[in-house]
Formats: structure tokens, sequence, C-alpha cells
């Protein structure tokens, strides 16, 4: 069958609707026990899931040092990888066992270093097999629309394609909120969400074989 001129004209409208590109603005709150706000919003993540537009590639760094990781939170694209230099004159172990992010660096100190390329989106819960108190995230995200929100929660995601998608947030000590958001072709839309971290507790986690860390390094 031929396509009718009518069918034709829907085409081009479908595309032009998709071609548009709205820009989200927002605050995000981290409410902790007895209703305190929270102060340290930079470290959440605020990002946009279903359009599906390939992220820029991107690396990150996340330091060891001084037996911690800096900064404590990281977001790379599908394929970006973030190398994991050690500062301390000491051994440390990367790994993480999050699902099919998981990966081991082994030990290493300077001049030696470790990185690790992130293939699946999803949040990598990465630590040190050495020291319990070591852990950071990384985000993995599969399209470019994520941003870090400043010290006052506030965020700008640009560029989004019109349509109706789901607005994401997390926390360390909050874990995730989300909302739907309707983007127009074009121009602003404010969006707030607030984070639940009342019922956080720090909870010890295990080593990359699955056991209880060695007493003598302690949270
Ligand atoms: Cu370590």
């Amino acid at each position: 069958m031929r396509p009718s001129w009518k069918s034709v004209a829907l085409v081009s409208c479908a595309l032009a609707a998709s071609a548009g590109a709205g820009t989200l603005r927002g605050r995000v709150e981290v409410v902790e026990k007895g209703g305190k706000k929270a102060t340290d919003l930079a470290d959440a993540v605020v990002w946009v899931e279903g359009p599906r537009v390939k992220p820029q590639p991107s690396a990150a760094t996340i330091t060891m040092k001084g037996k911690g990781f800096e900064p404590r939170v990281a977001v790379v694209p599908v394929g970006g990888t973030v190398d994991f230099p050690n500062q301390d004159p000491i051994f440390h172990n990367v790994f993480s066992v999050s699902g099919e992010n998981r990966f081991d660096l082994d030990l290493y100190k300077k001049p030696k270093s470790g990185a690790w390329t992130f293939r699946h989106p999803g949040l990598v819960r990465v630590y040190c097999n050495i020291h319990p108190q070591m852990s950071a995230y990384v985000l993995v995200r599969d399209n470019p629309y994520w941003a870090r929100p400043a010290s006052d929660g506030s965020f700008e995601i640009a560029g989004l394609p019109a349509g109706t998608w789901t607005l994401k947030a997390w926390h360390e000590r909050a874990g995730e909120a989300q909302q739907p958001v309707t983007v127009p072709e074009s121009g602003a839309l404010d969006a707030s969400l607030t984070l639940d971290a009342s019922k956080w507790k720090r909870a010890p986690h295990k080593n990359k074989f699955g056991k209880d860390y060695e007493a003598g390094e302690r949270y």
C-alpha cells in the first residue's frame, strides 16, 4: 500500500515532537530523623529515566586517600571508566559485588593504579576489601540526563526530549525517590523531590568473599 499524504503528515509531526527540548529545574531535599534537613545535598544524584538517547562518553576519578574514597559519589555513562588512584602509602583493594557491574581491582599502591569500565546502568556500591569504612557509589546511566545538585539542593537538567518520563533522585542515606514528569517541547518545568533518610542506619557490609571483615578495622 502506498502511504497516503495523511500518514506522511503524521510521521513528520511525531518527529517534530521528539525533537523538542525542555529544561527541568528543581530542588532535592533530604529529610533526616526528627524532620531535620540534611545539608550534604551535593552528594545526591538526580536523573531522568525513559529517553532513549545515547550519552556522550565521559570518565571519572575516585581517589583513595586517608583510607577513604574521594569523591564518594560519581556518575558515568554506560561504557564510562572510573580511575581509582591510590594516594595512600598502604595497599587498598577496590571491589564491588553489585550485580552485573561487579569487579575486583585487587591490591595495589603507588606507582600502580586501577580503573574499571562500567557496562550496565545501575547503582554500584564500591568498597575496599581491607578497610570496611571505605565506601563510594558509582551511578551508571544509559542516557545523558543527570545532574548533581548544588549544595542548596537545586538542580537543572537541560535538553530533555518532550514526553512523559520518570524523574529520580538518590541519596546514600535515603535510597531513591521518583515521580513522573511531562516535559514540554520547549520551556522549563519545575519539579522537586523529597528523599526520606529518617530510617537510615549505618549497616556493615561483607568483604569481596561475602564474609565479615576481620576485627581490627572498624567503622
Ligand atoms: Cu583500603
